[in-house]
């Protein structure tokens, strides 16, 4: 990587310490921070005193120095549990294995800014906590922090290729890979790395679920390699785990069957994995992806998930890893003409009956939709459905179809809306966010997975906005009740300053993007209606399987796909009773999930008022309109923001709002056409 890419201002995303302008602050981070005392030095600890020297030196242009015993002056005291008096601080013993407290401890003989955590990684956190808050211009004086993740797993999933592809990645290549090796490039994965640990990320899977030959090879030959980039995540606390691929057996170790249930399969994955922990004692296990979109798994041998998953769980307990199993599993090849068949139910049709059979060191990995990331589709059924089998919800960063990280779409409020769902399983409470974190069934394991949106690009993320979902979604994992506003308001803060003007306007755009997003793409739930396999721009009838399936099963009299008990495909029988009803009933199912759970003609009236081809008119003209708004708030901040970075949004921002004209033509269009309804205001639709 060249000094020129690690000087960017994009590179340095929200970990860009600045100078500080005004003398007042600098006297009062300096009044804190020109001394670092370490009671504690792991090589976690390091990296934090590492962060802590790096940014205060940027920030107060005076290196700080370091101790590892405690000075009279005023300092910054890293420590755990182990060097600190309980009983002086009580909420030690409130905080779980990875939170720590922050707090400005006032004495005669020298006062200092705590930052203590149970394990050396609560320390790391801490840190960066203290310097999101120095980069706030938050006051040092009066600090009382106790934080702890609310979930266990906090993971990262990349879909990296060895070829240095990345499977729906829309920054560059991969950090990690190209022509079919290692790239060896540790600086980027430090700081990828550093970027992680700062939001609280603490585990990475680092090569793609659908794992194709050169790939099946990370367990075997490349371990070495696996063990070099290990290395540098756990450094910042993150556990490395691969996807594995299901036929490894076969594709690697000459047997002619990978069938779960056979003595010689199960004997291969036993020495395996005894292999891997050889090189990376702390490995945290495979991610699978299995029997979906043509990958190798259990069926081929007549077996279910629950052999397929346990199978590899008996092999990796005796380490302590754990399989998380993805339950992404539908047939890409079922034909839409059938309607008895249902893709949205497959999910839960696969897995509900296995509950209780999994092994206690198996996760499934729930997509938080049904179908596919979605820009909006209902929340998954099968979250709380399956009391006794640990669950964990999958994410997706990388915007795939939500406009490729060209379009501007901060994703943390759906996300939010996702873990709020309260699916009643257990009565009303019972949110997605209860389930997860393991709370609501005491899961022995749970957690939030997400796709990764990072590539090779000097600012990460392609889109330098795209930043803040990567950020944020750290952050909500952490702590799923912290507000949209105060995620948007951190981040942009951090990465480009305390300009009120810029704060106001960045966090106005990301705010309203999603909505503004799905204002101009498909409308009311019904999804897609993307151009077939690399799902950029619209394409209303765009399926990739087959010539002749739609998401949308529109004709000339009506749109939507139904999926009720009553006359569909009996999807909404999946939720709990209270979700049932409310989905099954045309008057209580909501106008934007309209069309995914109900067939409607085009004059149906919406709780809105207006019908569904109306509906669609003026939220795609509209949406043009609020993307054009978008950039003009941006410019706005021209004068406030570096070159850099504001000439590459306000490139992406012109590309949006051509691509969202794009949009809003051609679905206005094909439903003026296939509806014969003309606007209303008589706009005008080619
Ligand atoms: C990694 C969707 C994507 C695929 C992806 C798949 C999955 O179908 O388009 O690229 O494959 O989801 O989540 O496994």
């Amino acid at each position: 990587m060249s000094v020129d890419v690690k000087n960017a201002e994009g590179y340095k995303a929200w970990l860009k310490y600045d100078l500080v302008t005004s003398q007042e602050n600098i006297r009062e981070i300096s009044r804190w921070c020109s001394r670092i005392v370490h009671l504690v030095d792991t090589r976690i600890v390091q990296a934090a005193k590492e962060e802590l020297t790096r940014a205060i030196s940027i920030m107060i242009g005076e290196e700080p120095q370091i101790a590892s015993e405690t000075v009279t002056s005023n300092h910054i005291r890293l420590a755990t549990s182990e060097q600190l008096n309980v009983d002086e601080f009580p909420e030690i013993r409130k905080i779980n294995e990875e939170g720590y407290l922050i707090k400005t401890v006032k004495h005669e003989e020298g006062s200092y800014i705590l930052l203590a955590g149970k394990s050396d990684k609560g320390v790391l956190y801490a840190t960066f906590h203290l310097l999101r808050l120095i980069q706030a211009e938050h006051s040092l004086d009066n600090l009382d922090i106790v934080e702890s993740p609310r979930n266990q797993i906090r993971m990262i999933n990349q879909w990296d290729n060895m070829d240095g592809s990345v499977e729906r990645g829309y920054a560059g290549e991969s950090i990690f890979y190209k022509d079919d090796d290692f790239i060896r490039d540790y600086d980027r994965i430090k700081d990828y790395a550093r970027l992680l640990s700062s939001v609280g990320i603490n585990a990475i899977s680092i090569n793609n679920v659908n794992v194709h030959a050169v790939e099946t090879s990370l367990i075997t030959t490349f371990l070495p390699d696996v063990a070099k980039v290990a290395d540098v995540f756990r450094t910042y606390g993150i556990t490395t785990y691969l996807s594995a691929n299901y036929a490894s057996p076969m594709e690697l170790g000459d047997l002619t069957t990978a069938d779960p249930l056979d003595e010689g399969v199960k004997a291969w994955w036993k020495d395996k994995v005894k292999e891997v922990y050889s090189y990376i004692s702390d490995f945290g296990g495979f991610v699978v992806k299995a029997d979906s979109e043509h990958r190798p798994g259990p069926f081929t041998y007549g077996r279910n998930h629950a052999d397929g998953s346990n199978m590899l769980a008996e092999a990796l307990e005796p380490f302590g890893g754990i399989v998380i199993w993805r339950c992404f599993v539908y047939n890409c090849m079922q034909d839409w003409r059938d309607r008895s068949t249902d893709r949205a139910r497959a999910a839960y049709d696969h897995f509900k009956p296995l509950d209780g059979q999994f092994h206690n060191n198996v996760i499934l990995q729930i997509k938080n939709g049904p179908m596919d990331f979605q820009v909006r589709e209902p929340v998954s059924p099968l979250f709380g459905a399956m009391r006794d089998t640990n669950q964990m919800i999958e994410f997706q960063v990388a915007q795939e179809y939500t406009g490729q990280q060209r379009h501007v779409c901060f994703l943390i409020p759906q996300w939010k809306e996702i873990l709020d769902f309260d699916t009643y399983a257990k009565g009303q409470g019972s949110t997605v966010k209860s389930i997860v974190d393991g709370s609501m069934y005491e899961s022995k394991l749970s957690g939030i997975a997400a796709v990764s949106n990072i590539g090779n690009d000097t600012n990460w993320c392609g889109h330098q906005l795209a930043q803040a979902n990567l950020f944020g979604y750290g952050r909500l994992i952490w702590d799923p009740n912290l507000s949209n506003e105060d995620i948007v308001d951190e981040w942009a803060r951090a990465t480009f300053g305390n300009n009120s003007a810029v704060i106001e306007n960045i966090s106005a755009m990301l705010l309203s993007s999603w909505q503004i997003y799905e204002s101009y793409t498909a409308p009311l739930g019904v999804g897609w209606m993307v151009n077939p396999n690399h799902h950029y721009g619209p394409n209303v009838d765009g399926y990739e399987y087959s010539v002749w399936g739609t998401y949308h099963f529109a004709d000339w009299q009506g749109i939507g796909v139904d999926r009720t008990v009553t006359s569909g495909t009996g999807y909404t029988s999946q939720y709990f009773e209270e979700n049932m009803k409310y989905y099954e009933s045309l008057k209580t199912c909501p106008d934007e999930l309209l069309l995914f759970f109900h067939h409607v003609p085009y004059t149906h009236l919406l709780k809105s008022g207006e019908t569904v081809i109306q509906h669609i008119y003026n939220t795609h003209f509209e949406g043009v309109d609020q993307a054009i708004a978008l950039k003009e708030k941006w410019e706005a901040l021209q004068q406030a923001i570096d070159e850099e970075r504001f000439h590459s949004v306000n490139e992406r921002l012109e590309e949006q709002i051509e691509n969202a004209k794009e949009w809003r033509d051609m679905i206005n269009t094909y439903f003026y056409r296939k509806s014969g309804i003309k606007d209303k205001e008589n706009r005008v639709i080619y």
